[in-house]
């Protein structure tokens, strides 16, 4: 089936991250998080992408070019962020007009055999379980199964169904994408399902395992699920002197050199260099020509392109953004003295990132001087410092909203 991916989406909540590459290309195991939804997608049955792009677009277009997996791939230009159903009206030029599309959001993950399911039959959305969906979209189901509607943050949810952002639409939906403006100013897709609703029965598929990346901690989720999806696989250089324990991926180009302990899963991509006397643990990208020193422990986190991390230091439960450099002995705190889960600015607001052990967020070329310390929570912004010795303990990035 044809299928609508939607990238255009600037990711501010992912900011420091998103200041200089759209959310969808943020990496998640071994490709950008926008590659995941599209190879999810072209499993389940997609038989074209045409993926949205809007933010940064160059780098989704270059990433993906004119066909993956057998699946030819277009590019739609949404300029400006009017909403989901505007993005999906941008993408139908490239589509069938006679044809039934799904639209998938580009910064989810789906497990394949729940979106199969979706890809199986007629009209659709797809929904998630949570223990608590007032703060969701939630599904309005019949006694079928079949979908009434979402109804946006109730108070009384009519179930624990939470919209995934993922639709298959009857071809008919195409002539429907022109929807009144809400009320938060956006065009909105939940829109055109409610018509749908009204005109087609469209089946509720509750997916077994579905996550939106959206905040910085669910970057780390996102690691955590799809490093555990890898298969061990050694090609670069490993000293003889060095331990690897579980699922461990190491590409080719990458060094891995003595009294080097990793217990994966964790991947160690091409041209990053590991030691000599790391400890490099639990679900880890050490990323492109990123580098781990002497006497350095690297505990769940994500070190992107060209971050280095040389001597002495400690890091856990975190995301370095490219070309960042740590100081010799800087260390991360990610837990607090009561165990409460840590706490992260988000768009002004401090919000609970739900994990007890939660690191820091730095933006690309962030650079500490020998001996910061960095507490939990904590984001620095793009090309930010931090002097020796300093112990920066509170958040430095900018939330203002965009003016453009
Ligand atoms: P959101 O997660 O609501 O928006 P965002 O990705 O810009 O993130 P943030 O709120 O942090 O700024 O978007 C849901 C999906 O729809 C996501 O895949 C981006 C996409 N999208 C578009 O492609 N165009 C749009 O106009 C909007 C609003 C979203």
């Amino acid at each position: 089936m044809q299928t609508v991916i939607l990238a255009a989406g600037r990711g501010t909540r992912m900011r420091p991250l998103t200041d200089r590459r759209p959310k969808p290309m943020l990496p998640v195991a071994d490709k950008p998080l926008v590659a995941h939804t599209a190879d999810a997608a072209i499993d389940a049955g997609a038989s074209s992408l045409t993926l949205v792009v809007g933010y940064e677009a160059g780098d989704v277009r270059s990433y993906f070019g004119t066909e993956r997996g057998g699946v030819p791939v277009e590019f739609a230009v949404q300029e400006k962020q009017r909403g989901t159903a505007d993005a999906v009206r941008a993408a139908s030029a490239s589509l069938d007009p006679e044809e039934p599309f799904v639209v998938l959001n580009g910064d989810a993950l789906y497990d394949v055999p729940s979106l199969t399911t979706l890809y199986g039959g007629g009209a659709a959305v797809g929904s998630y379980r949570v223990d608590d969906p007032r703060s969701y979209g939630v599904l309005e189901t019949d006694d079928d199964g079949f979908v009434n509607g979402v109804i946006e943050k109730p108070e009384n949810p009519p179930s624990d169904l939470i919209n995934a952002g993922a639709y298959v639409f009857p071809a008919e939906a195409q002539t429907w994408l022109n929807v009144a403006e809400s009320d938060r100013g956006e065009l909105e897709l939940t829109d055109v399902l409610a018509r749908t609703c009204d005109e087609y029965d469209v089946r509720g598929v509750a997916f077994d395992r579905w996550l939106d990346v959206g905040r910085p901690w669910e970057l780390l989720e996102a690691n955590e699920w799809k490093l555990d999806e890898l298969e061990t696989r050694i090609d670069g250089d490993v000293s003889e002197q060095a331990e690897l324990n579980g699922t461990v991926v190491v590409e080719e180009g990458a060094t891995v050199r003595s009294g080097v302990v990793i217990d994966g899963p964790v991947l160690v991509r091409r041209g990053a260099s590991v030691g000599p006397n790391a400890y490099v643990r639990g679900h880890t990208v050490v990323g492109e020509d990123a580098k781990v020193g002497h006497a350095v422990e690297v505990k769940n986190s994500v070190l992107m392109e060209g971050a280095t991390v040389g001597h002495l230091s400690y890091v856990g439960d975190s995301v370095l953004g490219r070309d960042v450099n740590f100081g010799a002995g800087t260390k991360v705190a990610n837990l607090r003295h009561d165990g409460e889960p840590v706490r992260q600015m988000l768009k002004g607001e401090l919000v609970s990132s739900g994990r007890r052990k939660y690191g820091v967020i730095l933006g690309d070329g962030v650079k500490t001087g020998i001996n910061a310390s960095l507490n939990a929570g904590v984001r620095l912004p793009t090309d930010g410092t931090v002097k020796p010795g300093e112990s920066i303990l509170y958040d430095r990035v900018d939330d203002a909203p965009d003016t453009d």
